[in-house]
């Protein structure tokens, strides 16, 4: 693919220049922040930090770092930096426990979010000449406000659809041939699904590119949606705290996103100690804002585990890029002891030839965990036979004992028995109450 670039200059940037906008950025945001929201200014004082010793990026692990549970505490105005006056959007996560995270943006911060997202989309080959349709949920959450601006950006014909009604998405793709689709990976899943049952053919299919995020999802599934849509699928990262979708994005080459680091600069830290560890560390991935005015969060803390790394891109771009997440220090299920990822179990479902369709149940039962994965069986899979179930259910919790060291229970259950998802799926329920 020819490349092209939104902002190239940024885009391709020397390290060391780059460094130098970030220094100069992170001097002035510190002496912002720290003169605007007393919360951060008691943070950085109980640390014995002033703006002043903050004089280049090297400083920045100087920082105190910020949390969810600061945002928390702070609820809802304590951590904004401009007058409300100034502010011009609210966005907030889709957090069901607890008190939702709402961020606040000004126009500059609205600019800087849909920059990145015009980025990201002109990245996978995103033009003036494209159709682009937004499949997440408008609102709120901030995958559909930022895509749909990202869209307007690069001069896209933009098809605000938000997320859901499945058989209207897909009647628009085909009537205004949509060429680019951008929602979750679970619900491109469940799109492709549907065409399939249609009788469409991925080459009946108008769309050429997808972007993908907001959630975790595995290599396999890629494949999976690039077969049967017969597109390419990029994923995309990002955070309401930071922003929203385009704090990263992929490139053609499709090993990573490029982090868009002039904006926000990542540290990747060993979550049990803050240690600042060195590229290529595998850690918890932590974000400063350096040039956002209303809701400019200093080394917060992601709870995304990942690795970064500065490896040459074929694509051009000098960007940091970031590995796919491979899960959340607080998604990460401990079961008997042993660490559990989702993504891990999704590995072996697809590796065995189902659909990343499925559900973790983890309960505690006198003492004992117990750990169940209830699997759909595939159209082509499907078999009312006890016994081949019962052989099906023991090659899949075999595989998973190999991958996870541990032996779940493993249900198969009828094709289109577990509810599907329209935004991020619901992959996990624990019944033990640990918390
Ligand atoms: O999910 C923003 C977004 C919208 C990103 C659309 C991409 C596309 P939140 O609801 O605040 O914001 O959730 C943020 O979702 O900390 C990750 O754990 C997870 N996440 C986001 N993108 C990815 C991804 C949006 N590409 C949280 N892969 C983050 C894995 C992701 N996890």
């Amino acid at each position: 693919m020819e490349q092209k670039y939104y902002q190239k200059e940024i885009e391709t940037m020397p390290l060391e220049e780059m460094r130098k906008l970030q220094s100069e950025k992170l001097v002035k945001q510190v002496k912002h922040v720290y003169e605007n929201v007393p919360y951060y200014k008691n943070l950085m004082d109980e640390k014995g930090v002033k703006p002043e010793d903050i004089q280049s990026i090297d400083d920045l692990h100087k920082l105190p770092f910020l949390t969810k549970a600061d945002l928390r505490d702070a609820y809802p105005y304590g951590l904004l930096a401009k007058p409300l006056e100034d502010c011009v959007r609210i966005q907030s996560t889709s957090g069901t426990t607890g008190r939702r995270v709402v961020a606040f943006y000004t126009q500059h911060d609205i600019d800087l979010w849909e920059d990145c997202c015009a980025r990201a989309i002109t990245a996978v080959g995103g033009t003036n000449k494209d159709v682009c349709q937004v499949a997440y949920g408008y609102g709120l959450f901030t995958g559909g406000p930022g895509l749909n601006g990202g869209s307007h950006k690069v001069g896209c014909l933009t098809l605000p659809m938000s997320s859901g009604n499945t058989e209207r998405q897909i009647q628009f793709m085909m009537d205004l041939q949509a060429s680019i689709i951008c929602c979750t990976p679970s619900y491109a899943a469940y799109i492709g699904e549907t065409l399939k049952e249609m009788g469409y053919k991925p080459e009946d299919i108008p769309l050429k590119a997808g972007i993908f995020g907001a959630e975790p999802w595995t290599e396999e599934m890629r494949q999976g949606i690039e077969k049967t849509l017969g597109i390419k699928a990029y994923d995309i990262y990002g955070l309401t705290e930071t922003t929203g979708p385009g704090v990263a994005f992929e490139c053609s080459e499709q090993t990573g996103m490029h982090i868009n680091e002039d904006h926000f600069f990542a540290e990747i830290i060993d979550p049990a100690t803050g240690e600042v560890l060195p590229e290529g560390s595998k850690g918890e991935l932590v974000f400063t804002s350096l040039d956002k005015e209303a809701f400019p969060l200093l080394r917060y803390r992601t709870r995304d585990i990942c690795v970064l790394s500065r490896k040459k891109c074929s694509c051009g771009r000098t960007l940091i890029k970031m590995a796919k997440p491979m899960g959340r220090t607080d998604d990460m299920l401990i079961i008997r002891g042993v660490n559990v990822f989702p993504s891990q179990i999704e590995t072996v479902l697809l590796n065995q030839g189902y659909e990343p369709n499925y559900q973790i149940v983890v309960d505690r039962v006198s003492n004992n965990d117990t750990f169940e994965v209830n699997v759909e069986m595939t159209a082509e899979k499907f078999t009312d036979k006890v016994s081949e179930i019962l052989a099906m259910e023991k090659v899949l919790a075999d595989a998973m004992k190999t991958m996870l060291g541990i032996n779940p229970k493993v249900h198969l259950m009828a094709p289109k028995s577990i509810t599907r998802s329209e935004g991020k799926a619901v992959r996990v329920i624990d019944k033990r109450k640990l918390i």
